[in-house]
């Protein structure tokens, strides 16, 4: 028989994804890896899957039945074009070709241009979950024709996570909807773990408390609304124990956090489309302020408070804590879904964003109870302008509040860095503002550019003549 799906790249993704696929039932998979080792390696180690391998691409065609159907998992840029191509060699009109790596959106939707003009399909899917995801059950956002997803919606289906009996992958949008959905869930990641490493600085620093008992806290929050798989992979970490030192592991790590790039590219975009993802932008910063070492040992001895603070009520500043990070997160998702309705208007993608909060239910790093109520919140109101106006956001926003306010504030006056707690709150605050200082800025463009300014009470666009007798003249709108 042929194969009714292959996978190129037979890397720990692919190997991992191409396991998934044989085990699942109907599926028969054809294997291909630019280095035959690896597809030897994973023929030897797993000869229950009954894979069909391919030594070239001319032998990968002709192993699959058609229309065929092949999963690219390279290392993206430019391997993923160098193997687009072999495949555009081999393949014919109405094959469908899968990039399921970490792809820039834009670089999607060059690859969907130029392979739709051959008559094959492109599809770029995100795929989230990591090495254990791709093993037993991804959240998996793909782009593409609808033509395509015929074909590829059931063996998806049958290979993604499963999140309250529904699978967790839906057709995203047309060419790069699902790598940019799949990047704005790693920058909300990015966010999420940011806010819950500072919950847990403020926590240590406040309460004198070890990682271990900090531990406990997070595995108690995991029962409650926080409950979420960065949550309780915090508790773990927190947990262990350095076995060369006896120290807890977190003290021996190098407070050096790396970065793959997709964080970045989701500030990015935001700065390009004009949205305020302030959260997962102070995160990314977070880790690039901490991966300055010679900057970092200059300011050592700059003035400040040393961190340390006085609580005189331990258990209350923990759930104080609590609340913040819970509201801090709601702010970073829901700019986090203001940068997927802002791209959606931009590339004219139809994306349903109740559909993408629950197929991030299971599978992805950001899995989470949480996503139900978004959900149920672009459910009960599809033109939602801002995620934390809705019912239930705002309820959380208001009964958390106080408690967000005195720990922002206990973490300045201690000289305990916040920002992702601390720009949440400003972002809050600036949104529900009656008035925003932004009318001065307006000003002042005026003043040194003669930018213009419109005015609260008459219609027009207006000017005034700062280096002559400073009246007003009306003006041309030049912005
Ligand atoms: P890598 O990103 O390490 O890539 C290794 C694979 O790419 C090997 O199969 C290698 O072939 C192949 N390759 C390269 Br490199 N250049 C090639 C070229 N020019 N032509 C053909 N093949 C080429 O693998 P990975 O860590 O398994 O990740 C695969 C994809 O999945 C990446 O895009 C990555 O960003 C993404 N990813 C996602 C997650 C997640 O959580 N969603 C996690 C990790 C990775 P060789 O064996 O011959 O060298």
């Amino acid at each position: 028989g042929k194969a009714n799906i292959g996978v190129v790249g037979l890397a720990v993704m692919g190997s991992n994804l191409a396991r998934n696929l044989a085990s699942r039932e109907g599926n028969t998979v054809a294997i291909l890896n630019r280095s035959y080792e690896k597809t030897q390696k994973l023929l030897d180690e797993h000869p229950e899957a009954g894979f069909l391998p391919a030594r070239d691409y001319e032998e990968f065609a002709a192993t699959l039945a058609k229309p065929r159907t092949a999963i690219i998992m390279v290392k993206a840029g430019r391997g993923t074009d160098a193997v687009i191509d072999e495949l555009v060699r081999v393949f014919e009109p109405g094959d469908i070709i899968v990039d399921g790596g970490n792809a820039l959106f834009t670089d999607t939707i060059r690859r969907e241009k130029a392979v739709r003009e051959t008559g094959i399909n492109f599809v770029g899917a995100g795929i989230s979950g990591g090495e254990e995801g791709a093993l037993n059950g991804p959240s998996i956002m793909p782009g593409g024709s609808a033509e395509a997803w015929q074909t590829l919606g059931p063996i998806l289906r049958s290979i993604a996570a499963v999140a309250e009996g529904e699978p967790c992958v839906t057709h995203v949008g047309t060419d790069g909807a699902g790598h940019f959905v799949k990047m704005i869930h790693n920058g909300i990641e990015y966010a999420d773990m940011q806010l819950i490493a500072e919950a847990y600085d403020l926590i240590r620093r406040g309460t004198g408390k070890s990682p271990a008992e900090i531990a406990d806290i997070f595995a108690e929050w995991n029962r409650g609304e926080l409950e979420s798989y960065l949550i309780e992979i915090t508790a773990e970490v927190l947990r262990q124990t350095d076995p060369a030192t006896g120290e807890p592991l977190v003290d021996v790590i190098l407070d050096q956090a790396g970065a793959k790039g997709t964080g970045a590219w989701t500030v990015q975009t935001a700065l390009d489309l004009g949205v305020p993802v302030s959260g997962i932008a102070e995160a990314v910063f977070a880790r690039s302020l901490s991966s300055k070492p010679a900057q970092r040992a200059a300011a050592a001895e700059l003035p400040g408070p040393d961190g340390t603070f006085d609580i005189h009520d331990a258990d209350a500043f923990v759930e104080d804590v609590r609340q913040a990070l819970y509201a801090s997160k709601i702010i970073a998702y829901s700019q986090g879904f203001d940068a997927i309705v802002a791209g959606a208007e931009q590339y004219g993608w139809d994306i349903k964003k109740g559909d993408i909060a629950a197929i991030w239910r299971g599978g992805c790093i950001i899995r989470a109870q949480f996503l139900n109520r978004i959900t149920e919140a672009y459910a009960a109101d599809p033109g939602l302008v801002a995620l934390v106006t809705a019912p239930y956001f705002a309820d959380a926003v208001t009964r958390t509040q106080q408690a967000w306010r005195r720990v922002v504030v206990a973490a300045a006056e201690a000289g305990i860095p916040s920002p992702a707690f601390s720009s949440s709150l400003a972002y809050y605050d600036g949104l529900r503002a009656d008035r925003l200082p932004a009318a001065l800025v307006q000003g002042q463009r005026d003043f040194f550019g003669a930018h213009t300014y419109k005015r609260i009470d008459r219609e027009g666009t207006f000017h005034t003549l700062w280096s002559g007798d400073r009246s007003e003249v009306s003006a041309v709108d030049t912005h």
